[in-house]
């Protein structure tokens, strides 16, 4: 009887918490464009308390979001689509320039430094998905990975 009841509690106290926010966004930014240009990328370090996975993103400002990372193919850095980036429990993801990232693409106007991008990503969480909003301010745009850029094959998955 007393093994019965703590399963239950253990089972009542999980289900609280899976209920409560579990991922955590600090530090988002996206950087700045320049005139035309079609693509740039989304960072930010993100922190699940529970075992997750980013499985997509979306953005006003974009019409295709991906997320990305970086891999060495034949020598060279380049950046391919992922479904899905693990979040192990309570360890800090850093998404940043020349690591994973999010991709913004097709984007729909040039992206100011001191404005603020809204992205929504969306988090898969026990078995459940859901949305986390995000308000990612734009820093300068400079020439670092632009010729990953540039170069970087963006085919269909
Ligand atoms: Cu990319």
């Amino acid at each position: 009887m007393m093994i019965r009841k703590f399963a239950v509690a253990a089972a009542l106290s999980f289900a609280a918490f899976a209920a409560a926010a579990q991922v955590a966004v600090s530090e988002p930014w996206v950087r700045g464009t320049v005139a035309s240009q079609m693509a740039t990328g989304a960072f930010m370090k993100i922190t699940a308390a529970a075992p997750a996975r980013l499985v997509g993103a979306r953005s006003p400002v974009a019409g295709v979001v991906e997320i990305h990372e970086m891999a060495m193919v034949n020598n060279v850095m380049r950046m391919r689509a992922i479904d899905a980036l693990e979040l192990p429990a309570g360890k800090a993801v850093e998404l940043r320039p020349g690591g994973y990232h999010v991709m913004l693409m097709d984007l729909q106007r040039d992206l100011k430094e001191g404005e603020t991008v809204p992205l929504t990503l969306v988090i898969e969480q026990g078995g459940k998905r859901q949305s986390v909003e995000v308000k990612a301010p734009v820093r300068a745009p400079t020439a670092r990975n632009a010729m990953e850029h540039g170069k970087m094959d963006h085919g269909k998955k």
